[in-house]
């Protein structure tokens, strides 16, 4: 009796003490170190609240504000004129189809997803022609999104190639180094983007792959460059894919966007042909998130594109090893909505004229962004915000001023000064003009 209760207040004397003692919690707010506070019995007592994801919590913050002219341009998603997210009409159609296909049934699809699925969004990021898929050394896998397509492909190198190192660009998506860390591979990053002249530092870019040891992988965007919207033109990725190839690196191709920089499908994915084309090896990860809108149905693909038939078959073979004891197989209805529209022409066609409309709506943002930064003669060459492409402008904004348009007008964006368009409408550029003018003007 007198054992276990000295031995309670002795914990509460540690509890107390703790309280007294300076914290240290890691970055990420996995440490161990920090002393329990209210629920001091749980055995999870220990566990530190986290930071919100950089473009995830931003919708959190913007949900919370109640301010009626709040504007939410953080993450890349598509909204309407009217300010609304879109469910296409192909996506409409094809899930009408589906519901009232009375053979469908819901089973397990198998491990590595719809087949259907798979053939169809390798020939989408290939082409129709591709003698990679006619000659069979394509193996694709569905996958939970562009995120997920990007885990299990990492997974399968850090099981299965000889290089650890992955080079990715600086900048880039928030989520890559986490991605490819927590794989058990080495991040490390490649010039990518010059602030000065808001454009891609090829040579730096090309003096840094350059310097990478051989076979090192290389994470690319094939298209609308997250977050800074600035790709490399075709001559430019020539000189990229040669150095890749001499240097035998593995090109790992990030399709997240393809048909929202140009409007094109097939224009959107000239960087990853190029690479298929000259016969050598790459990974190829492919998100439907934005260009089907189909965000929240988590439908994505990974392809492996090996060098010969045999090789393909049996690098499928492994990444069931990968998949199956981390989700088991993916989810069957995304990616039946998928192949209904990708296998009719009647549908695919009124698709890429969606897609089409989607992509010009958001060039349009661009054009009335930068006439009303230019009607108020706002200081700086606002330029870039034509030049750009894809979803995003990488406005140059620092982070003082970021938060002072979020604390004024009530505009949420990243805080590295990224602003998704398509978030943006005819009505609400005066409002994000104002406010940007208002952030240079006041804060350096
Ligand atoms: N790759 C890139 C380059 C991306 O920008 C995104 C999404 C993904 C992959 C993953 O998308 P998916 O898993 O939904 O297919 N980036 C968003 C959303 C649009 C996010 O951060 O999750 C963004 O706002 O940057």
């Amino acid at each position: 009796m007198k054992s276990s209760s000295s031995s309670r207040g002795d914990r509460r004397l540690s509890i107390l003490s703790g309280h007294l003692a300076p914290r240290t919690i890691d970055k990420e707010g996995s440490g161990i170190f920090c002393s329990p506070t209210s629920a001091a019995d749980s055995v999870f007592a220990n566990v530190v609240r986290a930071p919100e994801d950089p473009i995830l919590g931003v919708t959190i913050a913007y949900n919370k504000d109640p301010s009626p002219v709040k504007l939410n341009l953080g993450v890349g998603a598509y909204r309407t004129e009217e300010g609304k997210p879109l469910v296409l009409n192909v996506v409409r159609q094809a899930e009408k189809l589906l519901v009232n296909d009375r053979s469908r049934v819901k089973e397990y699809l198998p491990i590595v997803g719809l087949a259907d699925f798979n053939k169809l969004s390798a020939k989408l990021i290939l082409g129709a022609d591709s003698l990679a898929i006619l000659g069979n050394l394509v193996t694709t896998v569905q996958c939970l999104s562009g995120t997920g397509s990007l885990r299990v492909g990492a997974e399968f190198l850090a099981r299965h190639y000889y290089q650890r190192t992955i080079y990715i660009p600086n900048p880039t998506w928030g989520n890559h180094g986490k991605i490819f860390t927590l794989a058990g591979l080495t991040v490390k990053t490649y010039r990518y983007y010059d602030p000065v002249t808001r454009g891609l530092n090829i040579q730096g870019l090309l003096e840094d792959l350059g310097s990478a040891p051989s076979g090192a992988i290389v994470l690319l965007h094939a298209c609308a460059h997250n977050p800074t919207g600035v790709d490399p033109t075709l001559e430019q990725w020539e000189q990229i894919r040669r150095l890749i190839r001499s240097k035998s690196l593995l090109p790992f191709f990030d399709s997240a966007y393809q048909g929202f920089a140009s409007g094109s499908l097939d224009e959107d994915a000239r960087s990853v042909r190029m690479f298929v084309a000259d016969g050598g090896e790459c990974f190829i990860a492919q998100s439907y998130a934005k260009n089907m809108g189909l965000y929240g149905e988590r439908v994505g693909a990974l392809s492996i594109v090996c060098r010969t038939a045999d090789v393909a078959s049996r690098v499928e073979s492994q990444l069931k090893l990968v998949i199956r004891p981390m989700y088991s197989n993916p989810p069957i209805h995304g990616a039946s909505i998928v192949s209904t529209i990708l296998k009719d022409r009647n549908l695919y066609q009124e698709w890429t004229l969606e897609l089409k409309a989607m992509a010009d709506r958001i060039i349009t943002m661009r054009k009335q962004l930068f006439d009303a930064l230019r009607a108020r003669e706002t200081p700086g060459d606002w330029s870039h915000i034509i030049k750009q492409i894809g979803m995003f402008t990488f406005t140059g904004l620092n982070t003082k001023q970021v938060t002072f348009m979020t604390r004024e007008y009530h505009i949420y964006m990243t805080s590295d000064g990224r602003i998704s368009m398509a978030g943006l409408s005819s009505r609400t550029v005066p409002h994000l003009a104002d406010a940007i003018h208002a952030a240079v003007t006041t804060i350096a």
